[in-house]
């Protein structure tokens, strides 16, 4: 019973010591909440993704919570604080619509905008300081139609807010030269959706044999060797175009800059806070520091 009450009023202290730390820091005008959109290709590991970096940075004391946006999700590794499920489900839209599940897909993609402001009242209701945010697995309906830029821009214009997409590269999908060009290439055409500071990640790298992940790094490190690789792959004009499309991957730095990682077996996480870190820090698109 004495160690009970000894464990809530230690409870009171903590969240009061947190408190007024968010107040001071609100005072000198900081950001008191971190949002981070997790994209990718269909099963590129974004939902693993979210419940490995969930337990990271819980482990470290930041106070996170997780925000499923797939309405089609059976199965979550994580226990979402905020559920899109418990306003639009797949199999509700297919029953009163009549609709397959494509259309069902399409249409609970575009409806997800309508039930923003519920979602918005629970996020603040928590009041947490780091926000995941797992998308639906079909990235172009997320990210090509309107609703999802609308509800990125919706959540970015919470108060003290500041947000930034994590943009899963499958390595499964880029072994080749060309392959990592058109997959980066996505990347920069889902920036220019979002227009906010975005992180590349290499996810799944636990899969990638040795070689592979030396490959991959030296041509991170040395872009050259990615263009000597694009020569010997490529030849014409589609050798030409891969080269002109490489330099500006090159020069927006979704080359240099792509972080290896793996949800699965939880490595590079550290780095990839420390990259959210410098891009939150800098309040600036990474891409032109
Ligand atoms: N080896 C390996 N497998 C992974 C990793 N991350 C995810 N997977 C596997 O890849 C498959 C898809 O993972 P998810 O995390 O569901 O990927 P997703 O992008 O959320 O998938 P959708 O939402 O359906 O598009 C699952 O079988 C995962 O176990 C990883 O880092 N390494
Ligand atoms: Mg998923």
């Amino acid at each position: 019973m004495f160690q009970e009450k000894q464990l809530s009023i230690k409870k009171i202290f903590e969240q009061l010591s947190k408190s007024i730390i968010k107040a001071f820091y609100l005072l000198l005008g900081g950001i008191s909440m971190y949002s981070i959109f997790v994209l990718g290709t269909a099963g590129s590991g974004k939902t693993t993704l979210v419940a490995s970096f969930l337990d990271w940075l819980r482990n470290k004391n930041l106070y996170t919570i997780s925000i499923n946006l797939d309405p089609g999700v059976i199965n979550l590794p994580y226990t979402p604080e905020v559920d899109i499920r418990d306003y639009i489900t797949i199999e509700q839209l297919m029953e009163k619509y009549n609709l397959g599940p494509n259309g069902a897909l399409i249409m609970a993609a575009d409806l997800i905008s309508t039930k923003l402001k519920e979602i918005i009242n629970e996020i603040e209701d928590y009041d947490a300081d780091y926000l995941l945010f797992d998308t639906p697995g079909q990235l172009e309906l997320f990210a090509f139609r309107t609703a999802g830029p609308y509800i990125v821009k919706r959540i970015n214009r919470i108060k003290d807010n500041r947000t930034l997409i994590l943009y899963l590269v499958d390595s499964s999908l880029c072994y080749l030269p060309s392959s990592l060009v058109s997959v980066l290439l996505l990347g920069q055409a889902i920036h220019y959706r979002f227009l906010i500071p975005q992180i590349d990640v290499l996810s799944k790298i636990d899969i990638l044999p040795q070689n592979d992940f030396e490959k991959f790094v030296s041509w991170t490190d040395e872009p050259e060797t990615l263009k000597d690789a694009i020569n010997e792959e490529l030849s014409g004009i589609d050798r030409i175009i891969a080269l002109k499309v490489a330099d500006i991957l090159v020069e927006h730095g979704s080359i240099s800059s792509l972080l290896p990682v793996s949800g699965l077996k939880g490595t590079g996480l550290e780095n990839l806070y420390a990259m959210v870190q410098r891009v939150f820090a800098g309040g600036e698109d990474y891409r032109t520091e």
